[in-house]
């Protein structure tokens, strides 16, 4: 999990600057007024989320990324364990249908408490579908707040593959905002090829897989294995079993996508899957107030 990291906070020295400013302003009106106002301070913030597919030309694709910021209870998923049959993160990792498990983020304790989820797409790469093309990038805006957001997940499908997935494991490893409500960015989540999941619910089979030979969702060999590092796709670098047939294949359907079989081995050390850049947007409420 080392892997996954950011640097450090840039902007809770201005943050507080920005705090202290609004505090004085308050000093002449009622105690209860000014809590009031410098909580709302500490409320509301305008993020940014930027996904980007850092594999290389005929390399992979993911589907439109699932995000949620929520209060840390929101655990679809554990390393180790079988998933629900049928549930989200089965659905996500074999077809990148995101509609399960965001049903069941607004029907958890996380949701209910005021978490936010969205689906990340990117649309301008290949036709009809939003998919991140590799090296596609998007970015979008959100309003968070620190008690209702305090942390970050997100999900997306590799493709192609059976049931291969990114997403982080622990639902509080990815702090947006400490306890205190200050941001904890810029973030820079980084995944790598070794942290790619294999969901356990499809048997790596490379037949019945999104752009090779699937032909309707929710198809393939069912399995009810553990959630577990994906073992890489035949004929990978880390896994030599079996025919080729994504690496250095050409997709069914849509047709004709080429996979390197060197760009698409995700198993190759140092393979970088994508990136997710979390960045604070400057309020330009504060910029007036640090003018005056
Ligand atoms: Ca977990
Ligand atoms: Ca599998």
């Amino acid at each position: 999990m080392t892997l996954i990291g950011w640097s450090a906070d840039l902007n809770s020295e201005k943050e507080m600057d920005m705090l202290h400013i609004r505090t004085r302003k308050l000093l002449g009106g009622v105690l209860a007024l000014a809590i009031i106002a410098v909580s709302s301070v500490a409320q509301a913030e305008e993020i940014s989320v930027s996904i980007k597919n850092l594999s290389k030309r005929d390399g992979l694709y993911l589907t439109p990324v699932w995000v949620a910021f929520h209060d840390g209870t929101f655990d679809p998923f554990d390393v180790g364990s079988p998933v629900m049959p049928g549930g989200g993160v089965e659905r996500i990792a074999e077809d990148g249908d995101a509609s399960a498990v965001m049903a069941g983020f607004a029907a958890s304790p996380a949701g209910m408490a005021g978490g936010m989820d969205d689906l990340i797409l990117a649309p301008n790469g290949f036709p009809d579908a939003p998919v991140f093309d590799p090296r596609e990038g998007a970015t979008v805006a959100y309003t968070v707040s620190p008690d209702q957001h305090r942390y970050f997940s997100f999900l997306s499908m590799v493709i192609p593959s059976n049931d291969a997935f990114i997403g982080n494991d622990d639902p509080m490893h990815l702090e947006l905002f400490d306890a205190e409500g200050t941001f904890q960015g810029p973030i820079d989540i980084m995944v790598y090829g070794d942290m790619v999941h294999d969901a356990g619910t499809e048997a790596n089979t490379e037949m019945d897989a999104a752009f090779f030979d699937q032909t309707a969702p929710d198809t393939g060999m069912t399995t009810a294995d553990s959630v577990q590092q994906h073992e890489g796709f035949a004929g990978s670098f880390a896994n030599h079993t079996g025919p080729r047939t994504i690496l250095g294949g050409t997709s069914v359907a849509p047709p004709g996508i080429f996979f390197h079989r060197k760009r698409a081995d995700f198993t190759r050390p140092g393979y970088r899957i994508a990136r997710i850049r979390i960045r604070l947007i400057p309020n330009a409420a504060d910029n007036d107030q640090g003018q005056e």
